[in-house]
């Protein structure tokens, strides 16, 4: 059984990207529905004692879609809440030389996310991403797909689903995006280059 996990944060530590009531819906209601969706998917199968990331590559090779979907959300998710950070965070000095070596500098790596982020047609989520020969690359994902079935390591992501943002910013979700910078996990991103 897999369980949904807590906030790392309160949910009124950052309203001006998501209100209490956002993160209500968001988490208490959205990922809930995919921990108990997945729950009851894997009931009585194999799939039942594996760890999430084998779920999911499992349920991707077999096209099991109902796990798939249930259990990449699940995970999407669950890497979307530690990607965030109630106070603006100093971005490491790791992470800094691998973005201005992949992306010439910082700022232009916050325009390219941005730009993915808020062309990304439908649902779906934008990553940071480290490939197996150490490069750092954005992209993105459609519905629950994720880096995870790609060989790609997951840096950061945010999620661009309309109910990431629909409660706090109606259909804005350039606004929604824009403030996503001023809650960055960089901590998080810097541990996981290591
Ligand atoms: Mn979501």
């Amino acid at each position: 059984m897999f369980e949904l996990p807590n906030l790392p944060f309160a949910k009124d530590s950052m309203p001006d990207f998501c209100t209490a009531e956002g993160f209500d819906y968001h988490h208490g209601k959205h990922h809930a529905a995919y921990v108990n969706k997945l729950n009851a998917a894997i009931e009585g199968t194999d799939y039942v004692g594996k760890d999430l990331e084998e779920v999911i590559k499992t349920s991707n090779s077999e096209k099991n879609m109902a796990v798939f979907n249930n259990s990449a959300q699940h995970f999407n998710h669950s890497f979307f809440w530690e990607s965030l950070s109630p106070e603006s965070q100093a971005i490491g000095g790791k992470t800094l030389t691998k973005i201005a070596e992949n992306f010439e500098s910082l700022e232009n790596f916050k325009e390219k996310f941005t730009t993915a982020a808020t062309s990304l047609f439908g649902s779906g989520w934008t990553w940071l991403v480290e490939t197996s020969d150490g490069k750092l690359e954005i992209l993105q994902t459609s519905n629950a797909n994720t880096p995870l079935t790609e060989g790609k390591k997951p840096l950061l992501t945010l999620d661009v689903w309309e109910h990431a943002y629909y409660i706090d910013f109606r259909n804005a979700r350039p606004d929604f995006v824009a403030k996503f910078w001023n809650h960055v996990n960089w901590k998080m991103v810097e541990e996981r280059l290591k």
